[in-house]
């Protein structure tokens, strides 16, 4: 290896991220911030020490599998890791990294965001505005959800869950959630666990998706789940696209058995099922989450301090 080690970035990264990453490192940086192919990303590779990638690269067990000897490490700049073949890396001897903890206020923020946008009508009412269309009082004017007092049901009590709990409590919600472990006294406080999705459904006036996309958790909103909701519910997304089946949500968001929807996140993204833009009771967000000036530097530097680590013979603090 060289004097200093030599990281290929993905992606464009924010500005203070990138002067640590060349200060420190050999860093091929990418400007344009092109999107890389599998192909490309293997080709790129060549002659690298780690990979510093992000949410949506195809880091596939064929790309791995073609890395060089000298790639030790590849340090992923989400918390989300299912565009990462993991086993494959593992069994090449390839550590993986990414970015728990520091995003979880900025994701919990946004699922609040579109909680509320969805059931107060926030975007139906800024369109409304913007376009003249607003002409005075009616008391009846964009009659939304009541949110106060209502039940919030919580699919994936991880970090990220527990910080909108969090927050919905502040909101007199009461909380019930449904993980694969019951969480300790410590943690759940006053949630209410639910052992089966299917219970925690039928108590969910609100329902907000906070777990990882896994084999197990795709398309776990489907049709016969959304029956489950009680009538009129509003579900939030702001884990995965791919863990809610979008005919199944389209049709009940027409038919208001789903009231509103409030999506910061869409199977195909950026290729959103083009319906949803159709709805008049959808709240659709372009995957910010995690887009807070804080959080961006903040999951910059947790992949810097995992490369650090590891370059310096330390355990990372974020292995997958
Ligand atoms: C990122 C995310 O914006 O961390 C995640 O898993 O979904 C988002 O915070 C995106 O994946 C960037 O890599």
């Amino acid at each position: 290896m060289p004097d200093k080690p030599r990281i290929l970035c993905t992606r464009r990264m924010p500005p203070n991220v990138e002067e640590r990453l060349a200060r420190d490192y050999h860093a091929t940086l990418n400007p344009e911030d092109r999107i890389y192919s599998a192909q490309g990303l293997a080709d790129a590779g060549e002659g690298k020490d780690g990979i510093f990638c992000a949410g949506g690269d195809p880091v596939t067990a064929e790309v791995i599998g073609r890395l060089p000897e000298s790639v030790g490490i590849i340090a992923t700049y989400s918390v989300g890791y299912e565009h990462v073949a993991v086993e494959a890396a593992r069994a090449r001897g390839i550590v993986v990294t990414n970015t728990p903890d520091v995003l979880n206020d900025a994701t919990a923020d946004v699922a609040m965001l579109c909680l509320l946008g969805a059931a107060r009508r926030g975007a139906e009412g800024d369109r409304m505005v913007r376009a003249g269309e607003w002409v005075g009082w009616d008391s009846t004017m964009m009659l939304g959800v009541h949110v106060t007092g209502k039940r919030l049901g919580i699919f994936g009590m991880g970090r990220i869950g527990r910080a909108v709990a969090r927050r919905a409590r502040g909101f007199d919600m009461e909380v019930h959630y449904n993980n694969r472990t019951r969480l300790p006294p410590e943690l759940e406080g006053d949630a209410i666990w639910h052992d089966t999705v299917e219970s925690l459904l039928a108590a969910s006036d609100f329902l907000s998706i906070n777990a990882p996309s896994t084999p197990e958790t795709r398309k776990f909103l489907d049709a016969e789940r959304i029956a489950l909701l009680p009538d009129g519910a509003v579900v939030v997304n702001t884990a995965r696209g791919d863990l809610v089946d979008d005919d199944a949500l389209v049709d009940a968001l027409h038919s208001g058995k789903v009231a509103a929807a409030g999506l910061d996140v869409f199977a195909g993204e950026p290729n959103l099922d083009p319906r949803y833009r159709e709805l008049a009771n959808t709240f659709l967000l372009p995957h910010i989450g995690s887009a807070s000036h804080e959080t961006r530097d903040a999951m910059g530097y947790c992949c810097l301090d995992n490369l650090d680590a590891f370059f310096a013979g330390r355990p990372c603090p974020n292995p997958i």
